[in-house]
């Protein structure tokens, strides 16, 4: 294994890690519970409709992710996680697309912006993207040097957000600024 596909492991072990909320060696949708009780308490969830809209967000993303579940049978194990990516990856990288494909990871993508955009303007703010970069455990300085990397006039907006989920998945560059976002995969 060459030394760039060794990082891009690395970075999928890393992603696979994080969604595996409660540490039992599989991502299954408990995992989602865990993770979206903690995020609606870290951004707030101050009425009704928000709670709703939480709940729908977490639906979404949990049959999103079950996708990479290949063997059907509730748990995706790092193996199938890393197949799964392994695939997107590569449709990624070609220049067509399959179209299923990029609607498929746009509806993940959206999913999480929407859930730390927490007034729906439509863009992520500074304090927002640092919170969830340290509720997934990048220090604060990271997180407020790649924001000002990644944004313009202190936003990040939807398309830029969506963009670098797409590198994120595909790049096995160390140094690549994409490396910064996992905090919204
Ligand atoms: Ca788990
Ligand atoms: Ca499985």
């Amino acid at each position: 294994m060459n030394q760039s596909t060794t990082f891009w492991n690395e970075k999928m072990k890393h992603l696979f890690n994080l969604y595996d909320a409660d540490h039992d060696g599989s991502i299954t949708p408990a995992d989602f519970e865990i993770l979206a009780d903690k995020l609606s308490a870290l951004v707030g969830q101050d009425d009704g409709e928000r709670r709703e809209q939480y709940a729908n967000a977490r639906k979404t993303l949990c049959q999103e992710i079950m996708r990479a579940d290949a063997n059907q049978d509730g748990k995706v194990t790092l193996e199938e996680w890393i197949d799964f990516h392994q695939h997107l990856a590569k449709e990624l990288q070609k220049p067509d697309t399959s179209p299923e494909i990029l609607e498929q990871l746009s509806e993940r993508m959206n999913t999480t912006f929407h859930m730390l955009d927490l007034n729906h303007d439509g863009y992520i703010a500074k304090d927002e993207w640092v919170k969830t970069c340290q509720f997934f455990g990048v220090d604060q300085t990271t997180a407020e040097r790649s924001f000002q990397q990644l944004s313009k006039d202190d936003k990040l907006e939807e398309d830029k957000a969506k963009h670098l989920f797409f590198e994120y998945l595909k790049s096995d560059d160390p140094n690549h600024i994409s490396n910064c976002c996992l905090c919204f995969l």
